[in-house]
Order: structure tokens, then C-alpha cells, then sequence
């Protein structure tokens, strides 16, 4: 029996499943994704930080915040042809999905239209599009939607109770509506969060409930790894555990079995070792390319490296999009457009 999409997961169940022996875990997860995906693919992202710096907002975490002295020069919203010069070279290295990062609280009405024209043209190139520009009104998540835009990226970032430990400049019942308002306007949502803050494991369990009991799991679910710059509040977090992480996406595997889930922020300080670890228990996304918004990310030749030592493909477009739309209502069992196991879509046969 395929897992169910649940919507009602409790806290215990989660850290029950934290709790468990790693091989076990592992065993559950592995078992997990090869009903919903096929286990050889990744799907391959690439970001660009086409607004950086000079954010009003005070995320502990955060670089960008200005209020932090990181060494972020604040730039201007880029033109766009060299957005579109950089999602063609992501295309050629392979990328399918080409995601762009804005440094704002939210976007002004007067911004939305540069945007979309960057939108409009990364879609022409045959790139799936995806958006991260800090909270959207429902009109402006309407006008991304027309402009072409697949998905929107918004985190929940950590559980409720540890979100004003990091976060004071918003609450997270704002997260919670612009999400709302991504999901109405009939975007695919991409949303997940950071660990290695110094929350509790019961915290991170806490993200994995909030995520997995949203009106429809996110279509993807980047788990970050706290990357600590000097200058934020949380440089100096004493590290995770390795292993600690690999179980945060093994939870994540079970808790949303046909999102796709990322290995985010954190990549470059990983062992190839660890990095196999965590596609073992169920990742299968990876953010491409040298660098993320102002941090950097393995390089093209070490990832296409890992992914021949590991047997590991680059997830074909029709595989990435269709079969994980946000079809997710609460209550339901499978996506609308999927009854069977579809081993030409991707999935394990
Ligand atoms: N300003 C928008 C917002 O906050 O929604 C979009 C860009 S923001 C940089 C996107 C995400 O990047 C954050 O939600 C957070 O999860 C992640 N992030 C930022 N700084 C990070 C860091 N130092 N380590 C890991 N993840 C980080
Ligand atoms: C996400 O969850 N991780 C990406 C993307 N969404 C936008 C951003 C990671 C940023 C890491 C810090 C930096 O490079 O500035
Ligand atoms: Fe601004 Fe986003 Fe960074 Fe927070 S995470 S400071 S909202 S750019």
C-alpha cells in the first residue's frame, strides 16, 4: 500500500520517528521514497540572488539583513537580460528549475512587473521558474502566477514556539498567509526550513508538523543547513550532528512521501559521505551551481562527480513537474492525476 498524504501528524509521531535506531530509519524512509519516486533521480534547482542585501527584516540567520554587518554589499533589483544570460547558463549546466531570491520583506507593487518580465522570460527558456521575494498580497501572487511562475518559495524556517527566538520583525502567522495566498492563486509551493539554530529536536520536529500539516504539503521542501556568517546573531551556534540532519530528512521523507525534498543551504561544508547518507533517506533535490544567494555551494564539477560515484541522475523535467503539483487537499490520499505508480513518470516500478 502506498503511505497516505496525512495532514495530521502529531508531534510524538514525529519525534518517534527521530527516536528511532538510523538504520531503521533509514530502512523506513528508503522504503518510503521508492513508492513515490525513483530513487536514481535528483531534481537539479539553481538560484540566483537577483535583489541582495539591504533587507529590513532581522532573520538571526540571515546575511542579507542589513542590520547585520556580514559584508553583503545591498544591490539593486537586476536587469533583465542578465537574469535571463544567467538562467540560460544554468539550463546548459543542467539545470531544471531556475529559482530567483529578492532580499525583501515583500516585494512593492511597482517591483512585480520587472519581475514578471524576468518570470516570463526564464519560462521561454523551458526552465521550470520558481520565486522568493518575502511575503506576496494575494494580488501580487496573482500577477506572478499570470507571468508565468511555477512555484514560490516561502519557509516556515522552524517550529512556532522557536520562531520569535530568531525572527522579530514578523510573526509566523504572516509566513502561514502569504503561503495561503501562493496556494490560492494555484502556485506550487516550495517551503522548509533551517536547522542547526539551536533548536531542540523536538523543534525540528515541530517544522516537520507545521510543513506537513499545511492545507497541502509543499511541492518542495528545502531543508536547510544553518550556514553560519560572521556577523548574524547565530554565528558561533554550536554545530548539529551530522547524523542529526540525516534524520531530519529522513522525517521528512515519511512525513511528506511526494514532495520533493531538498538538500539546501549547508551543502558545501558536507562530506560526499554525509551527502549520500542524506539521498539515502529520501532527498532528492539539490540546489546547482556555485553559489546560493550570497553563500557558496559545491561546485558543478564536484556535484556531476558525486552523481557519477553515486549513480545519481538529474531528474528530467516531465519528471519533476506534473505528478507533484500541490493536489494535496487535506484528506487526500493520492495527487488528483495520479492513481497508480506511473514508472514512466519517474517512479519505482
Ligand atoms: N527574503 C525572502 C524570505 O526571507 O522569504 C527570500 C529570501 S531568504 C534568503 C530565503 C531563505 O533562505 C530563508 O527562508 C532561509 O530559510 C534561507 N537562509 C537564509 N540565510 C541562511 C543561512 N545562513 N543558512 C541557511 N539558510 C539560510
Ligand atoms: C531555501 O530554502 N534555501 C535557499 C532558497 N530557499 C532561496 C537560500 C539559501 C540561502 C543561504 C544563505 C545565502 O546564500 O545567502
Ligand atoms: Fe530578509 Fe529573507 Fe534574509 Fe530574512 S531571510 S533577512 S527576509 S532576505
Amino acid at each position: 500500500m502506498p503511505s497516505e498524504l496525512r495532514h495530521d501528524w502529531r508531534r510524538e509521531e514525529l519525534l518517534a520517528l527521530f527516536d528511532l535506531p538510523l538504520t531503521e530509519l533509514l530502512f523506513r524512509a528508503a522504503s518510503v521514497h521508492r513508492e513515490h519516486f525513483d530513487p536514481a533521480e535528483v531534481q537539479v534547482s539553481t538560484l540566483l540572488s537577483v535583489k541582495t542585501g539591504g533587507c529590513p527584516e532581522d532573520c538571526g540567520y540571515c546575511p542579507q539583513a542589513q542590520r547585520y554587518h556580514t559584508g553583503v554589499d545591498a544591490t539593486k533589483l537586476m536587469d533583465g537580460a542578465a537574469v535571463l544570460e544567467k538562467a540560460r547558463q544554468a539550463k546548459a549546466a543542467g539545470a531544471s528549475r531556475f529559482c530567483m531570491g529578492a532580499a525583501w520583506r515583500s516585494p512593492k507593487d511597482r517591483d512585480i512587473p520587472k519581475v514578471a518580465e524576468m518570470i516570463a522570460g526564464v519560462k521561454a527558456l523551458g526552465l521550470e521558474t520558481c520565486a522568493t521575494l518575502g511575503m506576496l498580497s494575494p494580488g501580487q501572487a496573482g500577477a506572478l502566477k499570470d507571468a508565468g511562475l511555477d512555484y514560490y518559495n516561502h519557509n516556515l524556517d522552524t517550529a512556532p514556539e522557536f520562531y520569535g527566538d530568531v525572527i522579530h520583525t514578523r510573526q509566523y502567522q504572516d509566513r502561514l498567509d502569504t503561503l495561503e495566498h501562493v496556494r490560492e492563486a494555484g502556485l506550487k509551493t516550495c517551503c522548509g526550513g533551517i536547522v542547526g539554530m539551536g533548536e531542540t529536536r523536538a523543534q525540528r520536529a515541530g517544522l516537520l508538523q507545521a510543513l506537513a500539516n499545511l492545507p497541502a504539503h509543499p511541492d518542495s521542501v528545502p531543508i536547510n543547513r544553518l550556514v553560519q556568517v560572521a556577523g548574524t546573531p547565530l554565528a558561533g551556534t554550536a554545530e548539529l550532528d551530522p547524523f542529526e540532519f540525516v534524520r531530519m530528512i529522513a522525517v521528512a521523507r515519511i512525513a511528506m512521501p511526494r514532495s520533493m525534498v531538498r538538500l539546501s543551504a549547508g551543502r558545501e561544508a558536507m562530506s560526499d559521505e554525509l551527502q549520500a547518507l542524506c539521498f539515502a533517506a529520501g532527498a532528492n533535490s539539490i540546489f546547482y551551481g556555485e553559489k546560493l544567494l550570497t553563500t557558496g555551494n559545491p561546485d558543478v564539477e564536484r556535484d556531476q562527480a558525486l552523481f557519477v560515484r553515486l549513480g545519481l541522475r538529474p531528474m528530467p523535467l516531465d519528471h519533476c513537474d506534473t505528478h507533484h503539483g500541490t493536489a494535496t487537499p487535506a484528506g487526500a490520499t493520492v495527487h488528483a492525476d495520479i492513481t497508480e505508480p506511473a514508472p514512466a513518470c519517474g517512479r519505482a516500478a
